[in-house]
């Protein structure tokens, strides 16, 4: 049965682009991969995503007719599904988990927000932004601190190997220059994110959507597109509080 990958050029859609071609490089025979790309000037909120994402976000994937919703349950159900040392099936699964459910309930969230007071949005005043900005910067760089602390102990986030709490943690983190989050105090999370970006795997993953010319540094017209948006996605005008 096909895998069907319905996801986007951003930061949890990578997640799952990096990790199927990092089961690919990890030998793993996968099943055919169909990608849908969702496009968030409202794809999200017709009927049709909304069968198999109730939720209104990116990404989805469907496998054997189920869908599977947040793109850490989905690093933890193709982990699952294809086993790798990406996520182990023994006991070292529990070094990883906590770390993959971190970053959904921590970088995620912070980077989000950091990066949508930063750049996106545009119908508030600088008054207004402050608050928030110095909460989720300060925040963001906690939340580097601690990442600097698991790297001080292995050379990954959760262990000595490579892994889904990565893959999660890393496609929000390398955009560190865009939200703004400073994390070049901290060198062993620099050359963590150099030495992730470095794998062929990753380096394919984060090609999704993008010119090949674009993946490390967008144009100045694909920036303006991004910001315009993130911009109309944090004006809150199509968010439903009634489904
Ligand atoms: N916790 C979710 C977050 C998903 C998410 O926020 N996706 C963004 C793109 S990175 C999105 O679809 N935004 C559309 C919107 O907010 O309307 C996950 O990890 O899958």
């Amino acid at each position: 049965m096909s895998l069907e990958v319905h996801t986007g050029a951003t930061p949890n859609g990578w997640k799952v682009t990096v990790m199927i071609e990092e089961l690919i490089e990890a030998g793993v025979d996968l099943p055919e991969v169909n990608y849908h790309t969702v496009s968030l000037r409202g794809d999200q909120f017709t009927d049709a995503y909304m069968a198999i994402n109730p939720n209104q976000k990116l990404p989805t994937l469907v496998h054997d007719g189920r869908p599977i919703i947040e793109s850490c349950a989905i690093l933890h159900y193709l982990g699952e599904m294809f086993p790798t040392s990406l996520f182990p099936t023994d006991e070292r699964r529990w070094d990883v988990i906590p770390w993959l459910y971190w970053q959904a309930a921590n970088i995620g969230p912070v980077f989000g927000n950091k990066l949508s007071y930063t750049r996106y949005i545009n119908d508030a005043t600088d008054e207004q932004k402050a608050h928030p900005l110095e909460r989720f910067g300060k925040e963001a760089l906690r939340l580097v601190a601690v990442m600097d602390h698991q790297l001080a102990k292995h050379p990954y986030l959760a262990s000595d190997e490579f892994t889904v709490a990565d893959i999660a943690t890393w496609c929000w983190v390398r955009s560190y220059k865009w939200s703004k989050v400073d994390i070049t105090t901290k060198p062993r999370v620099l050359d963590w994110v150099h030495r992730v970006r470095a794998r062929p795997g990753v380096e394919r993953g984060i090609a999704f959507g993008v010119p090949k010319d674009e993946i490390d540094k967008f144009s100045k017209e694909r920036r303006e597109q991004y910001k315009r948006g993130g911009g109309s996605i944090a004006s809150n005008t199509a968010l439903k509080s009634d489904l």
